[in-house]
């Protein structure tokens, strides 16, 4: 059987990505560690004192469940002596993290959700990492805002690991999107589902319904629409919503349909939805859009939208392209003004 390690796959491809030689090698092989590392703590949670909550708050104001603490101390020890690294931007830390000595060579920033889903966790399911990597704009001044709240459009690289029956990272520098599965028996992750590109069309749609009373009307419209019987366009859609957005990016991405996660008027807090913006929306978006699906807040392309805050949210809509456009048909029919986020 021909196996295609990971670190094999990432030399054999080196000319294709815009990191230096090595670079993206280093960064890509401590990432993986970091997901083997949460991997085997997820396998064993159950048996060790790290399930459950530790009783802090997060900065989104989110329980903090133990194992989200470690993955992202996890990521930190992966990434702070690469010396390639000047910034970690973490779901879990309320500022950008410089690591020291790296704020001068360091040339990129690595975005990440150590363990998103975490919610799932108690209850035995599948949860994720997400990461995502920018190169420093300035390397004459220390790593600033500048380098760190850039388009998504301007992203090297992006990912994630999903913890499920298997362990699976999917990663994209740009050229295509790689599936990669952990072969515990050599501790590597193996070439499994190389150059992924969604369906144009899927048969599937992935919302947390029971927000239907908080949604704007276009959305209403939306779902109603994908619940109607329509034989042609293959209607009504099936519903699979699993609660981790890395296990609904991961179906949908292999199997296509839409997942929405929308702006609603639950939270006058929280007008543009519940995910992050630098870390969740950006890496998914990236991904779905080299797979060939589509990407927005409704209204507007997800990539082409200027950050001003680490931890902004913003709504998200993505995966098969032509179920994406009819859902921005709905959203530009009766747009709201959540959904702009400019
Ligand atoms: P809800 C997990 O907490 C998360 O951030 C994403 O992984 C997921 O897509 C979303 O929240 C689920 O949110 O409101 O449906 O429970």
């Amino acid at each position: 059987m021909k196996r295609v390690t990971l670190p094999r796959y990432i030399l054999e491809r080196q000319k294709e990505h815009s990191f230096a030689t090595g670079e993206f090698s280093i960064l890509l092989s401590q990432i993986a560690l970091a997901g083997k590392i949460i991997a085997d703590e997820l396998v064993h949670a159950g048996l060790a004192d790290v399930l459950g909550r530790t009783g802090a708050v997060n900065v989104q104001g989110e329980e903090v469940q133990k194992l989200d603490e470690l993955a992202n101390e996890v990521f930190i020890s992966a990434l702070q002596f690469s010396g390639l690294v000047c910034t970690l931007v973490s779901e879990e830390m309320a500022e950008a993290t410089n690591f020291p000595g790296a704020s001068a060579e360091g040339r990129y920033v690595v975005l990440v959700d150590p363990l998103d889903g975490s919610s799932n966790i108690d209850n035995n399911g599948p949860v994720g990492s997400i990461f995502s990597i920018q190169r420093r704009v300035n390397l004459k001044s220390p790593p600033s805002d500048e380098d760190i709240l850039q388009k998504g459009s301007r992203l090297l690289a992006a990912g994630y690991i999903l913890y499920g029956p298997s362990t699976v990272l999917v990663y994209s520098t740009g050229n295509g999107v790689q599936g990669f599965t952990l072969d515990r028996r050599i501790g590597e992750f193996v070439l499994s589902h190389p150059e992924i590109k969604v369906p144009k069309r899927g048969k599937t749609y992935s919302v947390n319904c029971g927000r239907y009373a908080y949604w704007h009307p276009w959305t209403q419209k939306y779902f109603d629409y994908v619940n109607a019987v329509d034989a042609p366009t293959k209607r009504p859609y099936s519903l699979r919503y699993i609660g981790a957005l890395v296990a609904d990016m991961h179906r949908t991405l292999l199997d296509g349909g839409i997942f929405l996660y929308p702006a609603d008027t639950a939270n006058p807090k929280r007008p543009t939805g519940k995910l992050r913006l630098l870390y969740e929306a950006f890496p998914m978006a990236y991904l779905m859009e080299q797979a060939g699906g589509r990407a927005i807040t409704g209204t507007e392309r997800i990539l082409d939208i200027q950050p001003t805050e680490l931890h902004q949210r913003v709504p998200l809509i993505l995966g098969s392209p032509e179920d994406v456009t009819v859902a921005e048909s709905f959203a530009k029919a009766g747009a709201s003004p959540a959904c702009a986020t400019t």
